[in-house]
């Protein structure tokens, strides 16, 4: 379970632990839309906001979303209760799922007309957790409103809704229902929710889509407050018509601001911004599995079972168990995590094609502990990926899945990416004699028997990953602040900055001194890598970056840009104090940079103050 750490203690160790002296409060939020529903009192947003409040890849609290992996995505809503299939009253048929309003072009009426039947009196959350857990799935997003605007709980902001507009018990509500036998098992729950509206009559216009903003808001603040989410999981954030999406990354900004106010616990997708790599902690690809760790971002894939996200009575075509298996340790040897998807049909029942593949899958998670490949582990980063199966890592211990076991006598190669060495291999689940021989640019593994599992075999590497050196006692890099675009005349202010982890975004600055726009910064001093190795530096910048290691240009980005991703790969020497010098210019509008690193023996991070030094 997450940590419930205060608002304020969160946000004054995540203050603490990114910046030096003078400790500044990060992540101050502007403020919300003029009128929306009072909360604590909006933090002074403008120059001197940072609204990076901490490295989403190393905080307390993104942890359980980085250890735990596997979720399940519920999609639920007024569509359901059509399951898939919408007759018109020319006697046509017209089927979609969650998308059935826009797609069948059903009248406003008919469709609230329609939802008014909608009594999913079968909906069972114990049986849903139930499910979740039997999948071995660690945390649960469900869908509290999406395009259709219709909320799955008793809001108070209008009659579009599970309470006032159906005819389901109007004594229950299925989200704190949800949340009960969610903490009761000890699982993580989340909420879907669409920007994009389709029912509400101020969103399409932006005249009037500030009186939506607000009704947003005041819905958001009432998820957040009565069910304490652990997730916010955003959607409906694109540039689209019919009707008009007026949503841009500033609504972005000050959306996710006013969050971390409500709650710094949150953790908050991409979708709140314009699905960037500065927007919110973690990236969401859809349908797809990324073929490598993703830079700059958390990641998390989610996936429907069969066609749909929402229910379709028709579409029978399921993923089987052996290939959701196999996407989920896929997708956790790139540190990435699974979320997979349920459709409840109009009665609130799982389909039970549905529930047999997720039990499969655990049951594969719990066989020979094999679940030790997918929680708490990561991206296998000592070796590459094989074409034989996937390789995870989790402290000194390698798990590879393999999904084409080698012919009797044959080996499976591994190239390393560093040196390292292995102590042991065993098959989970099989006393089955393991040889691992130095060949070529890595290891042969040779198991002497068969396969435990055609959806996949765990062999254990017990490893020795080479010499990693304390943490240092840096403080971070000397930074020089200019009241301008290029550097230019004296720093208007020189310290000490813990760590380069910066999202100044549209309204903020490095100080309230420094206006929002035209500022630019230097930033000299040392790096003390952990490990010899090759690392990767990332930086994440908007408008204009380069980084200097040992007085060579290794990263120029000094054209003004949109938020982007540049990297570079530099040998760096255990204990040794390399230089390094990074530039940053801020032209006009968001205003970005991060600079991480990750190396085949070094998580994917914002460089840390304990490396970095002033000299
Ligand atoms: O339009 C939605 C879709 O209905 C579904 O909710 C997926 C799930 O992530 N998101 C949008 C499509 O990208």
């Amino acid at each position: 379970m997450r940590h419930r750490a205060t608002g304020l203690a969160l946000l004054l160790a995540a203050a603490l632990a990114a910046t030096a002296v003078p400790a500044t409060v990060a992540a101050a939020a502007p403020a919300a839309p003029a009128d929306a529903p009072a909360v604590r009192p909006p933090h002074a947003a403008g120059p001197g906001t940072d609204h990076a409040a901490d490295d989403p890849f190393t905080a307390d609290r993104t942890n359980w979303f980085r250890q735990d992996r596997f979720g399940m995505f519920i999609h639920f809503g007024a569509y359901s209760n059509l399951e898939g299939e919408y007759r018109r009253p020319d006697g046509t048929t017209c089927r979609d799922a969650e998308w059935i309003k826009r797609q069948c072009d059903i009248p406003r009426d008919a469709y609230e007309k329609q939802a008014q039947n909608f009594n999913p009196a079968d909906f069972d959350a114990k049986a849903v957790v139930k499910a979740a857990k039997d999948a071995g799935m660690r945390y649960i997003v469900i869908t509290s409103k999406h395009h259709e605007g219709y909320a799955m709980w008793p809001t108070k902001v209008n009659d579009w809704n599970l309470r006032d507009h159906s005819s389901f018990d109007k004594d229950r509500d299925i989200l704190a229902e949800l949340k009960k036998a969610s903490d009761d098992a000890g699982i993580e729950l989340g909420f879907y929710y669409s920007i994009w509206d389709w029912h509400d009559k101020d969103f399409a216009d932006p005249a009037t889509f500030p009186a939506y903003e607000k009704r947003m808001y005041a819905q958001l603040k009432e998820l957040v407050d009565t069910y304490d989410p652990a997730l916010l999981w955003f959607d409906g954030e694109w540039d689209t018509d019919n009707p008009h999406n007026p949503w841009t990354a500033e609504h972005g900004e000050r959306l996710e601001a006013y969050l971390r106010g409500l709650d710094p616990g949150l953790v908050i997708n991409n979708r709140v911004g314009k699905r960037r790599v500065v927007d919110g902690d973690y990236g969401t690809p859809e349908q797809e599995i990324p073929g490598a760790p993703v830079d700059g971002q958390l990641w998390e894939s989610c996936m429907t079972l069969n066609g749909h996200w929402g229910y379709a009575r028709y579409d029978q075509d399921w993923k089987s168990a052996q290939t959701l298996t196999r996407n989920l340790l896929a997708t956790t040897s790139r540190s990435g995590n699974y979320l997979l998807n349920v459709g409840p049909d109009a009665r609130g029942r799982i389909p039970q094609p549905s529930v047999d593949r997720l039990r499969q899958m655990g049951d594969w998670l719990r066989e020979d502990g094999q679940g030790q490949a997918v929680f708490g582990a990561r991206y296998g980063g000592l070796v590459e990926e094989p074409s034989w199966g996937s390789v995870s890592r989790k402290g000194d211990t390698l798990y590879a899945a393999v999904t084409r076991w080698p012919a009797p006598g044959a080996a499976l190669h591994l190239t390393a990416r560093t040196a390292f060495t292995v102590r042991s291999a065993r098959v989970l689940g099989s006393d089955q004699k393991v040889t691992v021989t130095k060949a070529g640019d890595g290891f042969d593994v040779r198991p002497a028997g068969a396969a435990t599992d055609d959806t996949a075999t765990v062999i254990e590497l017990a490893v020795d990953p080479g010499p990693t050196a304390r943490p240092g006692t840096g403080t971070g890099l000397k930074q020089e602040i200019f009241d301008n675009a290029t550097l230019a005349g004296t720093p208007r202010i020189t310290r000490t900055d813990a760590t380069l982890n910066h999202a100044w975004k549209y309204t903020g600055s490095p100080a309230a001194s420094i206006p929002a726009d035209r500022f630019s910064i230097r930033w000299t001093g040392t790096v003390e890598p952990r490990r010899t190795e090759t690392y990767t530096l990332t930086t994440v910048s908007d408008d204009m970056a380069r980084v200097w290691i040992d007085g060579k240009l290794v990263i120029d980005s000094w054209t003004p840009h949109e938020p982007r991703l540049d990297k570079a790969r530099v040998a760096l020497t255990a204990g040794r104090r390399h230089t390094v010098r990074v530039e940053y210019a801020e032209q006009t509008g968001e205003a970005h940079l991060k600079l991480l690193w990750s190396a085949p023996g070094q998580e994917q991070q914002v460089i840390p103050r304990s490396q970095l030094h002033t000299r």
